[in-house]
């Protein structure tokens, strides 16, 4: 196939604006900062940058909440800013991508502010707005909110109840009203036309409720929000018109991509909302919710191939704003290696591979005190979950003493390790995790086959031992990663042992050897790439 885009083939890094450098020491990250470090994103090998809410926000959620769909926040910059950055990264190969928070605005959006005020406004229709027959001291249904506490806010002034999934500063916008659809999709045309390659769509399977607001049945789990089956707050039936929709308007540029975040994912549900005619891709978090353990990573890898290409493109994610980060869910040895085989596996399955700013030198979450917790869901939750700013400590770019994040006091504390684990240092270490992935991205860029071949599992010791095929109609490459801290090895039986390989990439000196005796011998933690010739 050589009709594959540029989101297919290519990698795709997560920024998180507010942590990734700051040009003017506010101690808060902008896009002249993002900007001064596109040279070392083209270095690293990188095809895409998604950009975490940079529009104008009151950071209720640190700019998941909204109050301007259609402008920068001046936190961030200016609008020619954010156009020089897509100039600048556009003229080095990388794409933009935004993201898209248009299941709720901010409650300062200029449209709340309009819709709560009355009765009669002619935005009180953009929200949802219930109250329940049986009087003012009833909810008008169990739906509750994921960050805590039930989903419904009495709002005083005319005496009614607004929905929000996320926190009572994050109204739910009323998608069945006509004008917040077509203002909707307009946000997509506006952006596209400034040169926006693509749209990450934050909890887009909530943007439709069910039109009684029927109650959620019920089933056991941890906190109340877990406790509900969610039969009539996500994935309404309504959705489907809305990807097709939004296909519609980009298909009109050229080679535009969105992805989705399928809230309370599952393979079929996420599969369901791409392909021809829907969206491109949608988020499939289940290997960020994997043990270190290489059976745990098959069995969901293996769930998620049963997506054909042709209904979906799949997307391979370690790491993002709102989950610990994969060294500290590991537990990684300090040594890097056991992070190099985690490397070797998401870029080398089938699938885009999307980085999270700080994953390629082996970032660890801060540890945040209760006194100084930012992010709302810690703030109502604490201590089970702390909530999501361990992995949104600021970028570690160098020994200085805020890490050449910032000339000032940064919004969120580094990581203690910033001295010894930064970029600066681990760019002039050769057998550093940073020049890893590096490698990484080069080899897939270099082997069409990494990108789009198939995957074929190599079941042997599959409790220590994630082995596959990448191949296709030239190619073959064996990927064998070895997830013990020991010495493993791989029996590699009939043609394959017959067939002439060499060694593409190993985090240890393998001294051209690949088989002996038709074993695969492994050392701890050791991620080795063979390709047939
Ligand atoms: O972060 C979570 C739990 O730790 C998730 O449940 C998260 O709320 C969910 O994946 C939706 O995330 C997205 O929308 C939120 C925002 O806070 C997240 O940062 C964003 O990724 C509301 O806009
Ligand atoms: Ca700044």
């Amino acid at each position: 196939m050589s009709d594959f885009l540029w989101w297919q083939d290519g990698v795709i890094y997560q920024i998180y604006p507010r942590s990734f450098a700051d040009s003017n020491g506010d101690g808060i990250g902008d896009l002249q900062g993002i900007i001064s470090k596109l040279d070392y994103l083209a270095d690293l090998g990188i095809d895409g940058i998604w950009l975490s809410p940079i529009y104008p926000s009151p950071d209720a959620d640190f700019g998941y909440d909204i109050t301007d769909y259609k402008d920068i926040d001046p936190k961030y910059g200016t609008m020619d800013d954010f156009l020089s950055l897509v100039e600048q990264a556009h003229s080095r190969g990388i794409h933009i991508i935004m993201d898209m928070v248009l299941n709720h605005t901010s409650e300062e959006h200029p449209w709340f502010v309009e819709s709560r005020s009355s009765l009669d406004n002619p935005k009180r229709d953009w929200y949802i707005w219930r109250r329940n027959p049986k009087g003012d001291r009833f909810l008008p249904n169990n739906w509750h909110s994921v960050f805590g506490g039930k989903g419904w806010e009495f709002d005083e002034r005319t005496g009614y109840y607004y929905y929000h999934m996320f926190t009572k500063q994050q109204p739910d916008l009323n998608w069945r009203n006509p004008e917040v659809y077509a203002e909707m999709m307009d946000t997509f045309r506006f952006w596209a036309d400034r040169g926006v390659d693509g749209f990450r769509l934050d909890v887009f399977n909530e943007y439709f409720k069910d039109a009684q607001f029927r109650d959620n049945p019920l089933k056991l789990g941890r906190r109340p929000f877990d406790c509900q089956i969610h039969l009539y707050d996500t994935n309404q039936p309504e959705m489907m018109k809305v990807v097709a929709d939004i296909r519609q308007i980009l298909d009109r540029y050229p080679e535009r991509y969105a992805v989705g975040e399928t809230f309370l994912d599952n393979h079929e549900i996420a599969a369901s909302y791409c392909g021809p005619g829907k969206l491109h891709a949608t988020f499939d978090f289940s290997l960020m919710k994997k043990r270190w353990n290489p059976a745990q990573f098959l069995e969901s890898i293996l769930e998620r191939e049963k997506i054909t290409p042709e209904n979906a493109w799949p997307n391979n994610v370690l790491n993002n704003h709102d989950a610990p980060r994969s060294a500290t869910r590991f537990h990684a040895a300090e040594n890097d290696e056991q992070l190099k085989v985690a490397a070797a596996m998401l870029l080398t399955l089938r699938g885009t591979p999307f980085l999270y700013q700080g994953e390629e030198i082996g970032m660890r979450d801060i540890h945040v005190s209760r006194s100084e917790i930012q992010d709302p869901l810690g703030k109502h939750y604490w201590p089970i979950p702390v909530g999501r700013d361990g992995c949104r400590s600021p970028m570690q770019w160098d020994a200085s003493e805020y890490g050449g994040f910032s000339t000032g006091k940064p919004w969120l504390k580094l990581h203690k390790n910033t001295l010894t684990r930064n970029v600066e240092a681990q760019k002039a270490d050769p057998k550093s995790l940073l020049n890893f992935y590096k490698t990484l991205l080069k080899i897939r860029k270099e082997h069409s086959v990494l990108q789009k071949g198939m995957f074929i599992p190599l079941h042997h010791n599959p409790q220590r031992v994630l082995a596959y095929l990448r191949q296709d109609s030239e190619h073959v490459i064996l990927v064998a990663l070895n997830f013990a801290r020991r010495p493993s090895k791989l029996a590699v039986g009939g043609e394959l042992v017959r067939n002439h390989w060499e060694v593409l990439l190993s985090n240890y000196d393998r001294g051209g050897k690949v088989f002996e005796k038709g074993w695969l011998k492994l050392q701890g933690y050791e991620a080795c790439i063979l390709i047939q010739k």
